[in-house]
């Protein structure tokens, strides 16, 4: 269904599907921090979602055709279609390890994407915004984009990848990209939170009020693409092919039922490298198929290595496999979303995770939850009294506070400020403690109202703190004697959830275990 007609100006709904995405990484390499650290930010996404109750699709995939990756296979002596099925698992593989939860993994490779891409594309040319013409520009191939030369470094090179760019002429065809400007304008005037921070939205709109040029979506120098449907020289420009993914997932062109569910109550998540192809192209390219832009796009910024961006070109990479080996995978996770302002680039230093790790994770969560499993163990035989009532403790109020501040820090796209108020309470709890200091009290009704409090905190904590850290957080879950996970769906929806103060349940069995998050030292292990 065309959910564009429905108001005729692109104006979005307010969905109870929450589909949320990553870009579609490109094969030509392992994954490294930073693509690790957008998929974690979007897994945490669709986390949060899917613990309010939202019907969540992830999506996550890779980007297989165009230039740089016929080029990758061939400085390695194999055929394309050879080196992307090893490399796109190279991807799955670390995303398994990550515990990214996502739905579905698109490889541009599959017959469902030809499918789409050449529906899409046929769509685009019978409304009439595809035309012929010749095209002669600076091409870089890691970006596999087109630069005016006004925008090239001296020596003529790229100004993400500084190395020098190509002079390339083609007879292709182009899409109109420029007649979208009002179009654009107005999407984006109706919808003031379509691009999330405020600052990219900015930067946005930027590009189209510089003037948008027509993009050339089709290639003839090389073969290793999607054919364009209506004439069989040509193959389709890479990125116009990988950004149509994310339609062929949600059933596009296969099937309309799925489609129509889920589109256009997309999320997109992608680093500010490709908020242009996001932010400009792809509504464009909806709009001109006919169907609805996405209702969100998020973009964040980039890793630094040493002030550096990590990237492949540069061999900086940091592998987040042998990372999560070293610290934890969830401590990993934990750190990158919560150290890293979304939005803001961030500097990557060992000493930085490991000090983070020492701070939230080994001294305030983890000492809590030892603390209280000690205590409730020797003054209330491990079984959980009860909390205080919410009018009997401040903590309460606290707890309402962080709730509330949690929740509107995910709308904003603020995984940062969502874990800084979940410490809070841990914070607040742990000071309750050192106050009260139930382990020197006598067994009975005053020690028990402290301990059954700070097991409503640990309750608490865990549910909010699962979108980073699931399995942690259903460690603590067992440990207080919940039943079921944090995470479990609808467990923070506004209605009927369990976010509330009080919902721990006395009489559960508490367990004490080896300490969930142990002291670090500042070495990575094996150094
Ligand atoms: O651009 N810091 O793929 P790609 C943070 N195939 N994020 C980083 C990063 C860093 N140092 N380096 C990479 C492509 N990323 C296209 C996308 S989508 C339809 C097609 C992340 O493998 C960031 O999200 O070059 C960036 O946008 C993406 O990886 C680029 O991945």
């Amino acid at each position: 269904m065309d959910k564009t007609k429905r108001s005729g100006r692109y104006a979005t709904t307010v969905p109870e599907a929450f589909y949320q995405t990553t870009p579609i990484y490109y094969v030509n390499d392992q994954p490294h921090l930073g693509t690790a650290y957008t998929t974690v930010v979007a897994d945490a996404f669709a986390r949060w979602h899917r613990t309010v109750g939202d019907e969540v699709f992830f999506l996550t995939g890779t980007d297989e055709h165009g230039l740089k990756i016929a080029r990758a296979a061939e400085e390695r002596g194999r055929s394309p279609q050879d080196w992307v099925d090893e490399a796109s698992s190279w991807f799955v593989d670390a995303w398994s390890k990550l515990e990214i939860s996502n739905d579905d993994f698109i490889r541009t490779t599959e017959a469902r994407h030809t499918t789409a891409v050449q529906q899409f594309m046929q769509a685009i040319y019978d409304n009439g915004y595809i035309y012929k013409g010749e095209w002669a520009g600076w091409y870089c191939v890691p970006c596999e984009a087109y630069y005016d030369e006004a925008d090239l470094l001296p020596g003529n090179s790229c100004p993400i990848h500084e190395r020098p760019v190509e002079w390339i002429v083609e007879e292709n065809y182009f899409f109109a990209l420029s007649r979208f400007t009002d179009r654009l304008l107005s999407w984006y005037e109706d919808n003031p939170g379509v691009v999330l921070p405020v600052s990219r939205r900015n930067e946005a709109l930027g590009f189209i009020n510089q003037g948008l040029k027509d993009i050339s979506v089709t290639r003839t120098a090389f073969d290793w693409g999607i054919p364009v449907p209506w004439d069989s020289d040509h193959v389709v420009y890479v990125w116009y092919d990988a950004l149509i993914n994310y339609a062929t997932a949600v059933g596009y062109g296969t099937d309309e039922a799925t489609f129509a569910h889920l589109w256009p109550s997309v999320h997109h998540l992608v680093g500010k490298d490709i908020l242009r192809f996001h932010a400009v192209w792809w509504p464009a390219m909806c709009m001109a198929a006919g169907i609805a832009p996405p209702q969100q796009i998020v973009a964040h910024g980039w890793l630094l290595v040493g002030g550096e961006k990590m990237s492949k070109s540069r061999a900086n990479q940091i592998i987040p496999t042998e990372l999560a080996d070293d610290i934890g995978i969830e401590a990993l996770r934990y750190h990158l979303l919560r150290d890293v302002t979304l939005g803001h680039d961030g500097d990557f230093t060992y000493e930085g995770l490991v000090a983070r790790y020492n701070a939230d994770l080994a001294n305030n969560l983890g000492n809590l939850l030892q603390r209280v499993a000690t205590v409730v163990g020797s003054k209330c035989a491990g079984v959980g009294p009860a909390p205080h009532s919410p009018e009997a403790t401040p903590l309460a109020a606290v707890a309402v506070e962080v709730v509330d501040e949690v929740r509107r820090a995910w709308e904003r796209a603020a995984p940062q400020d969502a874990l800084e108020a979940t410490w809070r309470l841990v914070h607040e709890m742990n000071a309750a403690l050192e106050e009260a200091e139930p382990w020197k009290m006598e067994s009975g009704p005053a020690v028990e109202a402290v301990l059954g409090d700070a097991l409503e905190v640990l309750r608490l904590v865990a549910i909010l703190a699962s979108p980073a850290m699931p399995e942690m957080a259903s460690e603590i879950f067992r440990r207080i004697g919940e039943s079921g996970r944090p995470d479990a769906p609808g467990r923070a929806a506004i209605v009927d959830g369990q976010l509330g103060w009080g919902h721990y349940q006395a009489g559960n069995l508490v367990t004490k275990g080896e300490p969930l998050f142990p002291r670090r030292r500042i070495e990575p292990s094996g150094s």
